[in-house]
């Protein structure tokens, strides 16, 4: 069975966007895969983060992916900073990649924005640690959001230059797998930007853990246009708080814009808007309540974890182990 590697940021509540891009087909890939889900721990603090809620955070995030589906049984959750073997390839890479190489990561710019001079350098280096993640597993497939493919292919060319300056094939080649709806999840107040957890409005985002109420609420007030859905795909060109929507509606009903343009074409957002509210609250609901539920027993969640780490450390050491013998470094 191939081996899948993910992970995602403890840097706030998770959302509908981590949820349709990344978590989905998390669930749905361990049908048929090995896999590893991990709670980036190590990447969240490249960012200003509250060291008083983290180790919180990580837990939460933990809860709310086994409540999403992730089987922490038969597969592998854990955090990332227990599994050493994540920081000692991720310095090998660092070494590895290329400043320019860094440079064109488009993620960075946009997060470090006008302040380029005032970010950590984790911000920058992410990108290798990223690689570190999925390679210490020679992991081969990598269930990720649009917003991610440009880190992959980056981690292909760290994989690649590794294997070229040492004369070896020890690292496999990575194919991202990025669903074909709502890969990339936009803001509801602005559709021009991805919806984020570390946006400042909680207006912006549906989370995981909202009630019904509040789910229909920010839905009612999502950004839209004043013009009524279009009947054809193309019209939804130049629109993209409608266009975002209707994508939302159509991962959550497992079919594309088409058919919900179908089923919608012509009307106003008002009908739309409270058939998608229902939509997202049948399917929501139970995974907040699950996260609640688990959540009562934060030791049984620090259990998890900890047994995720030992069962990844056990695959990982080995690998990490191999790279550093043939990066040269004397293991006495
Ligand atoms: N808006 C999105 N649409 C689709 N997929 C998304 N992902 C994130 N946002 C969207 C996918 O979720 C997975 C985990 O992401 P992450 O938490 O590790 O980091 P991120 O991409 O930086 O997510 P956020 O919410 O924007 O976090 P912050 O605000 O902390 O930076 C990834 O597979 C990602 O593609």
């Amino acid at each position: 069975m191939q081996r899948i590697f993910s992970g995602i940021q403890p840097t706030g509540v998770p959302h509908l966007g981590n949820y349709l891009g990344a978590v989905r087909n998390w669930v749905a890939l361990q049908q048929n895969h090995d896999c590893l889900y991990c709670v980036v721990d190590l990447h969240a603090i490249t960012a200003d983060h509250d060291h008083k809620t983290l180790a919180a955070q990580t837990r939460d995030l933990a809860a709310a992916l086994i409540a999403c589906g992730i089987d922490p049984d038969r597969h592998v959750l854990f955090n990332q900073s227990a599994v050493h073997a994540h920081v000692r390839l991720g310095w090998i890479f660092t070494c590895v990649a290329r400043m320019g190489w860094l440079n064109r990561m488009t993620q960075f710019k946009d997060k470090a924005g006008k302040d380029r001079e005032n970010v950590s350098t984790g911000l920058f280096t992410y990108p290798n640690l990223m690689a570190a993640d999925i390679l210490a597993y020679h992991a081969t497939r990598v269930p990720v959001g649009d917003d991610q493919r440009q880190h992959l292919e980056l981690a292909n060319d760290i994989a690649q230059k590794f294997n070229h300056d040492f004369e070896v094939e020890f690292f496999p080649a990575i194919e991202a797998l990025i669903p074909p709806t709502a890969a990339r999840v936009m803001s509801l107040r602005d559709g021009s930007k991805k919806m984020s957890k570390s946006d400042t409005s909680d207006q912006s985002r549906i989370n995981l853990t909202d009630d019904a109420d509040t789910i229909s609420a920010k839905i009612r007030r999502a950004k839209t246009d004043p013009e009524p859905l279009p009947s054809e795909v193309e019209g939804l060109e130049g629109r993209p708080e409608a266009r975002n929507l209707v994508g939302i509606y159509a991962a959550l009903d497992d079919t594309d814009h088409a058919g919900v343009l179908a089923r919608f074409g012509g009307q106003g957002f008002g009908t739309f808007k409270s058939a998608l509210a229902d939509l997202l609250v049948a399917k929501l609901s139970p995974i907040a309540a699950e996260t609640t539920r688990l959540l009562a027993d934060p030791g049984h969640v620090d259990a998890i974890l900890r047994r995720g780490a030992e069962r990844a450390a056990a695959i990982a050491n080995p690998i990490v182990d191999e790279a550093e013998r043939i990066v040269g470094f004397l293991k006495p």
